[in-house]
């Protein structure tokens, strides 16, 4: 499968974006703590150069505490600020704020000595359904933005002040210009961040068996009523049909169907916490 998608309002987000860091002190760069690398996007990377970033890995709910720790430990050794947080549970505003506080302190010190209050401007970003308006009013404790479980629900600017002293900026999500990874695109697609009518979702559906299986993941066997994950991804999809009872006609599988059940499964978590991105992976690219 090729996933390949940047309609015309996405370069329009970046230009704004441009703009909008032009009056930002820092960025909360909210990623999906399933795929830590593959929502990333490196365009924006590269926007943002030489600013205090705040990496949020969203979602933290959604996969297995050590797992996460994993990155985390690999985002400190590297000396970058990351916070795992679930932003649909008002137990991690704190956190964000402080950290967000500390990592500000050089700037609101020097205004300081000065006898300034500086209002720290974060614009938060990251790719579409990551999270971002949903972090916003967990850290306003009410709800201000506008959110939903699909791309692209934000599209104009937003700026939400919080009585902290910070002033938060929400702004639509934004894919990488082309995905040159199609690896990232593939894992994007499977945790909802790319839209639907421009997917193939039979393909997508194929591409995450082929994740399953190339990760031997026997929960995945065990939902399906199958006996091992091997064989060819067509297979297991037609063996997952026929066990639900996915029939088109007398003899032909709704793989369509097969593939929704399974996307919808794994993001409604009934195949567990799954991890995507893994950071042996970035080792094993490396190396
Ligand atoms: N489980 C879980 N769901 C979350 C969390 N944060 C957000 N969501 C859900 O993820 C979906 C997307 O949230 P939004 O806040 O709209 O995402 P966004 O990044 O603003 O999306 P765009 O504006 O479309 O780019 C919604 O269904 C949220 O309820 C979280 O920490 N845990
Ligand atoms: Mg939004």
């Amino acid at each position: 499968m090729h996933i390949q998608w940047y309609p015309g309002h996405m370069t329009k987000a970046m230009r704004t974006m441009q703009e909008s860091l032009k009056t930002a002190d820092c960025v909360i760069y909210v990623l999906d703590a399933r795929a830590v690398l593959s929502s990333r996007n490196p365009a924006f990377d590269k926007m943002i150069a030489g600013m205090p970033v705040l990496y949020v890995f969203n979602k933290c709910d959604m996969v297995e505490r050590a797992d996460l720790a994993a990155w985390e430990k690999y985002y400190r050794e590297r000396g970058l600020q990351c916070v795992s947080v679930n932003s649909t549970s008002g137990k991690f505003r704190a956190e964000v704020i402080s950290k967000l506080l500390l990592l500000n302190k050089p700037l609101t010190d020097k205004y300081k000595a000065k006898g300034v209050n500086k209002t720290v401007r974060a614009m938060v970003a990251g790719v579409p359904n990551t999270g971002k308006s949903t972090l916003i009013n967990c850290l306003c404790a009410g709800k201000r933005a506008a959110t939903g479980n699909r791309p692209g629900v934000t599209r104009g600017k937003q700026w939400v002040s919080l009585s902290a002293g910070i002033e938060l900026l929400d702004t639509p999500g934004t894919l990488p210009p082309a995905f040159e990874d199609q690896t990232r695109a593939v894992r994007l697609a499977m945790i909802g961040s790319v839209r639907e009518e421009v997917l193939d979702v039979t393909e997508l559906g194929l591409e995450a068996i082929k994740f399953f299986a190339m990760r031997n993941y026997m929960p995945f066997a065990a939902r399906y009523g199958l006996d091992s994950l091997s064989g060819e991804p067509l297979e297991i999809m037609d063996k997952i049909a026929q066990k639900r009872g996915y029939l088109l006609g007398r003899d032909a599988y709704d793989e369509e169907r097969a593939a929704r059940a399974v996307l919808d499964d794994l993001r409604k978590l009934r195949l567990g916490k799954v991890m995507l991105d893994k950071v042996e992976e970035i080792d094993a690219k490396q190396s």
